[in-house]
């Protein structure tokens, strides 16, 4: 029903958006209606899609395919892909076997996001394999978003985690060799793994999110990157559609990148558009050489963007149970 109260309230929303600056650049062209996608680009709900960063999203897919072509929900899917990069000891970037921070020790971010906007994260995590998991509990059974640190950990134990040690003897081979130039320099698209983002649309065509990552390697200790922020490392509004990164983290955090990447898609650019945009916003803001950030994206029709700074970042694919390898286009040549 109408109400007055209704009605003071929508007044309100619409003119704030008539007052809102044209966010978009001029080389994202604008589609017809804000928030809608163009009937051309969608596909028939129940056609899920699974999407995901860098090589080892191929074994993460596969693990997400199955919980989706039984019919399961996008967010158990996303969790259940990016459990096996955490738990792979030869993935040097993510969970059990990540490279450690310059004091040696593995501290790792994550978060997750479903389709109603919950969303739960933590970061600066020590000893747990799956914080995904640990992120999911945070936002199934607490009244917060994101745990750090110690407490994270204490949250994790008290929830029956059971505490690991995460450095394998080949990362602190790596780390004890690091140390003797103790040269800190991040190395772009280091062997084609990274941080794991992995966007899914199950058979109902609710999309979720999750990304996981032990983050640069030989960081300063207490460093948190874009992985666990809500809105840099990954964001997901089901009625536009999803984003996440990897690279560089702060160069996403000071850009809200995923965040910028749903937004571009809400006023109408497509998840192509929406991700070159966000890193042309990098380029033209920020000193973004020898730094690489790529950006994936799926739109409510089931439609995928991929743009990367710099050549290099690939990302796997799985439709119709079928699961590639792509290289995504970049900005730099
Ligand atoms: C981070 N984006 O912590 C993550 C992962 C990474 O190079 O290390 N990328 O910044």
């Amino acid at each position: 029903m109408r109400t007055r109260r209704n009605f003071l309230k929508n007044s309100a929303i619409v003119g704030s958006l008539l007052s809102l600056p044209k966010i978009l650049s001029c080389n994202v062209s604008m589609r017809p209606e804000p928030g809608k996608v163009s009937k051309s680009s969608q596909i028939k709900t129940g056609e899920p899609i699974i999407i995901s960063t860098w090589n080892h999203g191929l074994p993460a897919n596969d693990a997400a395919w199955k919980v989706i072509e039984k019919g399961g929900k996008a967010i158990d899917a996303v969790e259940a892909g990016v459990r096996v990069v955490e738990s792979d000891p030869k993935s040097t970037s993510v969970g059990y076997g990540g490279l450690p921070d310059r004091d040696g020790k593995v501290t790792l971010d994550a978060c997750i996001m479903d389709e109603t906007g919950n969303a739960g994260s933590v970061c600066f995590l020590q000893h747990i394999e799956n914080p995904i998991s640990v992120a999911r509990k945070v936002m199934d059974d607490t009244p917060h978003v994101m745990l750090a640190g110690d407490g994270a950990l204490k949250f994790a134990l008290d929830n029956g985690f059971i505490k690991k040690n995460l450095l394998t003897d080949e990362s602190e081979k790596a780390w004890r060799e690091w140390l003797v130039e103790s040269d800190y320099k991040p190395i772009i698209n280091v062997e084609n793994h990274d941080t794991i983002g992995l966007l899914a649309m199950d058979k109902n065509g609710n999309l979720s999110g999750a990304c996981t990552t032990s983050g640069l390697a030989y960081k300063m200790h207490g460093r948190v990157g874009d992985s666990p922020i809500i809105g840099a490392g990954l964001y997901v509004d089901n009625e536009i559609g999803a984003a996440t990164a990897t690279g560089m983290g702060e160069l996403m955090m000071k850009t809200l990148g995923s965040f910028l990447v749903v937004e571009l898609m809400r006023q109408g650019a497509t998840a192509q558009e929406a991700c070159k945009e966000a890193v042309m916003r990098i380029i033209r803001k920020l000193d973004y050489k020898d730094m690489q950030v790529g950006y994936l994206a799926i739109d409510k029709g089931g439609n995928i963007g991929a743009y990367a700074i710099h050549p290099g970042f690939n990302y796997a694919l799985m439709r119709k149970g079928e699961n590639e390898l792509i290289d995504a286009t970049a900005y730099s040549r």
